[in-house]
């Protein structure tokens, strides 16, 4: 249906003078023209995507100065530049934050009423680029926000794939998955660069040769070549005139291909050869751990790092006459091991496309790249099996090869009666299927690695990457994960936007760490009440999305304790739901002691083939359905799933929380970042000694955190004795209980079987020790309860929380990526002067 029927906008503005002024006046005459000119409608017939689509374009057009004025500003400098080479990006809306970033919220609102039009309602209608499966993903995006926010000339690479991460149906209890279609009403964000193109190769054999100097050279004659396209995204700072660049690529079929097998007459040939060539960047893999042995996922891999190296090659030699100098131009991040065949490529093009020799194109690649770690799992660290590889990528295959018997050289002259260790660190998995340990390319071939919290980079040195640290120990550094505060807090709360505004002054946004200037208002009464009705108000709004995404009906007053995250047994969700059916048992038992009325609220997406965390997704719906529909229990506890857990529902489900689950078996959360963002937000953490829990907790101080469960020595010490979960479970009465009424058929409609899996997973091998925390657990929660049950005193801690979380912005942990890794200065750019801006 159509928008708005009546009030034609009137043209003739104030400022005419510029053509991206900001006031109101501008952006409303811009914003007509938009519709007009880009959009092509009229006003009678626009929709509320017409509508959203102008104002995307208004918003650009003031991006875009920026934009040419930093490109302009760091070319002129020569900036040394970051980038940041990652698979995923999970985005989010474009438009709200864009606003928020160049400053004209207010503006664009006042705009927008005068013309009858709510903006909530615009910025309601953007479809969510979900570039990404969770945490990986965001905190790409986070770094994004900082990067360009403290002026630091970067670039994002990745991938820009058709279908993101799939949409989240619940049917019957289960999840549903259905394709993304982020791009088919158009993206006005993105700038398509069809003149920026890449050859990319695949296949075929190397064969050796003599070259015109009489030198032994490697010549890759590929099967199969395809071109990876630019799309580009600006990326503003706030507060300040910087404008990154987001570049991502598409895949297209080549042009010089189609035509070799046109020209042989194999028309459906050429025209297959052309789909498979753009089936790589057709979706995202939605798997949060890597998908073993997928053909395509490699293939994804390699396009994106090879488009992004030959970018960068081409920036550089604009500069320079050969590729000396490459990495004092550039440090480049590998997030995680997707991106680390990014070593070899560039050891390909300095020596077989730019005549290098191997101690110097050596030297340049391990000086160039850096690697981030994000897991201990032995399940999800990244091997290739050999035999694949070497089929996809031969020339890759044998450099690779070449610098593990350099690498292997090394290490026996270092350590000459230890062939063990030596197998150890080889690059090359041995066993009946040999595979490339992509984590061992990025670390000979990074000058630096990082684990993202404290304890997650101890724990890199001392498990997975042991032997590296004790040979280069200087390689390693921590850098805890941020999360930016414009997104998850000026956005996503405006209510804590302005208390903390009237307190701290707007700077707050760019230093989070004024954020203390909370701190001595936490006991105040009049202070307090205006913190309540915050909560209180950000709680409704929830109520009132669950309401309509689920029908369940919540109450604001309950206890909102809230699990959101990919689900994952480590995660332990079904942790949560021991605790929930131990309440709902107590209820009917009558041996209730804790009165608090309590909302559970769980969302999160399991990854398609992942049957436990499908059947998770299952219990948990069961559970609800059971409790949210029995009077004796209903008034006390509700259980809801918000389906579809994505960044536009994270922005409306933190502000809410006043508990906040991250309760992940010690030791298996690299750092998460979801705690920080609930945090931040005011919602206290029960949680283990996992992850950035660890600093988070020193952060706020131990006695507004409700801590439990084993240590991460105490889960090793524990499973070393043998651990026997049916132990606990035969002595521990109430969680005996629990189990039991799982396996009772009365959350699956009597069908003893259906949860079967996961209650005898849980009696048998238990590998993330629930029936051993799961004490502690259920007693800390007990505290919570009453904890809640004194308002002022649970408003004391959850101002403190706020208070003190300053320390996870993601401007912090982009500062230290500068100063300790990347040796990166800001260069800030300034809109007032000179050219570069509109005409
Ligand atoms: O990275 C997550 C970790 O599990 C979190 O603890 C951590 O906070 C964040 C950010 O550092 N890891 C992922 O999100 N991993 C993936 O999404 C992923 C995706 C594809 C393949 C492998 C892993």
């Amino acid at each position: 249906g159509t928008a708005r029927k009546e009030r034609a906008p009137m043209h003739g503005s104030s400022d005419e003078r510029t053509r991206t002024g900001m006031s109101p006046e501008s952006l409303k005459r811009a914003f007509v023209d938009s519709m007009f000119y880009v959009q092509a409608r009229y006003w009678e017939v626009a929709t509320p995507h017409d509508l959203y689509m102008a104002a995307a374009y208004t918003v650009r057009d003031r991006m875009l100065e920026r934009w040419i004025r930093t490109a302009e500003t760091y070319r002129k400098a020569d900036a040394r530049t970051v980038c940041y080479l990652s698979a995923e990006y999970l985005l989010g809306p474009q438009l709200g934050n864009n606003l928020i970033n160049l400053g004209i919220v207010d503006s664009a609102r006042q705009g927008a009423r005068d013309l009858g039009i709510d903006l909530q309602e615009i910025l309601d209608q953007e479809p969510e680029p979900g570039l990404g499966n969770g945490g990986l993903g965001r905190l790409a995006a986070c770094y994004l926000d900082s990067l360009a926010t403290l002026s630091i000339p970067a670039i994002g690479y990745g991938i820009r794939y058709e279908h993101g991460i799939f949409d989240q149906k619940i049917v019957d209890g289960w999840q549903v998955e259905d394709c993304d279609l982020w791009l088919t009403n158009g993206n006005p964000w993105e700038i398509p660069r069809p003149l920026l193109r890449y050859p990319v190769r695949f296949g075929g054999h190397t064969e050796p040769y003599t070259d015109e100097h009489g030198r032994f050279r490697v010549r890759w004659v590929p099967e199969l070549d395809l071109y990876g396209m630019a799309y580009d995204t600006p990326v503003l700072g706030f507060g300040n005139d910087n404008t990154n660049l987001l570049r991502l690529w598409h895949a297209t079929a080549g042009r010089s291909f189609d035509l070799q097998a046109f020209h042989k007459g194999d028309y459906y040939g050429a025209v297959n050869a052309k789909v498979g060539a753009e089936n790589i960047t057709k979706v995202l893999y939605p798997n949060d751990e890597p998908e073993v042995g997928k053909e395509l996922r490699l293939k994804q891999q390699y396009f994106f790092v090879s488009c992004s190296l030959q970018d960068m090659v081409r920036v550089h030699l604009q500069h320079a006459p050969n590729l000396e100098g490459f990495h004092e131009r550039f440090a480049a991040q590998l997030n995680d091991t997707h991106p680390s065949i990014a070593v070899a490529e560039l050891m390909r093009l300095c020596l077989d496309e730019h005549g290098m020799d191997w101690e110097r194109a050596w030297e340049i690649t391990r000086r160039t790249f850096a690697y981030t770690n994000h897991t201990l799992l032995p399940e999800a660290l990244e091997t290739w099996p050999v035999e694949l590889f070497g089929r996809l990528l031969p020339r890759h295959l044998e450099i690779i090869y070449e610098i593990n018997a350099r690498f292997l050289d090394e290490l026996r002259m270092r350590y000459p009666f230890d062939p063990e260790r030596v197998a150890r660190m080889s690059l090359i998995e041995e066993g009946p299927v040999r595979r490339v340990r992509m984590a061992h390319l990025a670390t000979v071939g990074s000058f630096a690695v990082n684990g993202v919290a404290a304890i997650h980079s101890e724990l890199v040195k001392s498990t997975v990457l042991r032997d590296f640290h004790e040979l280069w120990p200087e390689k390693f550094h921590n850098i805890t994960n941020g999360v930016t505060p414009r997104r998850f807090i000026q956005l996503s709360n405006p209510d804590l936007c302005g208390i903390i505004t009237d307190l701290a002054g707007p700077g707050w946004a760019r230093d989070a760490e004024n954020l203390r200037t909370l701190e001595p208002h936490a006991d105040d009464a009049a202070f307090q009440q205006r913190w309540q009705a915050m909560k209180r108000a950000a709680k409704e709004r929830l109520a009132a999305r669950i309401r309509e995404a689920t029908g369940a009906v919540v109450d604001p007053q309950s206890l909102f304790d809230i699990q959101v995250k990919r689900i994952h047994e480590y995660k332990r969700q079904h942790l949560n739901l021991l605790h929930i059916v131990a309440l709902y048992h107590r209820i009917k038992q009558g041996t209730d002691s804790d009165p608090t009325p309590r909302t559970f609220v769980f969302g999160g997406k399991a990854a398609p083939g992942y049957f436990m965390a499908k059947l998770i997704i299952k219990l948990i719906h069961s559970v609800a359905e059971v409790i949210n529909r029995d009077p004796e229990v209903n008034q006390r506890l509700r259980v809801v799933f918000v389906p579809n857990f994505n960044v536009k529902n994270a922005e409306c489900i933190y502000p809410a929380a006043d508990l906040s689950e991250q309760i992940s078996t010690a030791g298996k959360e690299a750092s998460g970042t979801g705690n920080m963002k609930f945090s931040m937000n005011g919602a206290l953490t029960i949680g283990t000694l996992d992850g950035a829990n660890v600093e988070i907790r020193d952060a706020v101080g131990h006695e507004n955190f409700f801590l439990f469960g084993l240590t991460v020595a105490e889960v090793e010490r524990t499973l070393a004795e043998g651990y026997r979960p049916w132990e606990y479970y035969r002595s521990h009465d109430e969680l005996r209980e629990v189990i039991d009424l799982l396996r009772s058929g009365l959350f699956s409609h009597g069908d003893p079987d259906l949860f079967r899996p996961l209650t005898d997973s849980l009696l048998q091998h238990d590998p993330y020790l629930l029936l051993a925390d799961y004490p502690a657990y259920v007693e800390a929660q007990a505290r919570a309860g009453d904890a809640f049950r004194d308002p002022a005193g649970w408003t004391r801690m959850s101002i403190l929380n706020a208070a003190r979380t300053g320390f996870f912005s993601s401007d912090r942990a982009i500062r230290e990526y500068c100063r300790n890794i990347w040796q990166v200065e800001p260069m800030p750019v300034s809109l007032a002067a000179g050219n570069g801006s509109v005409p």
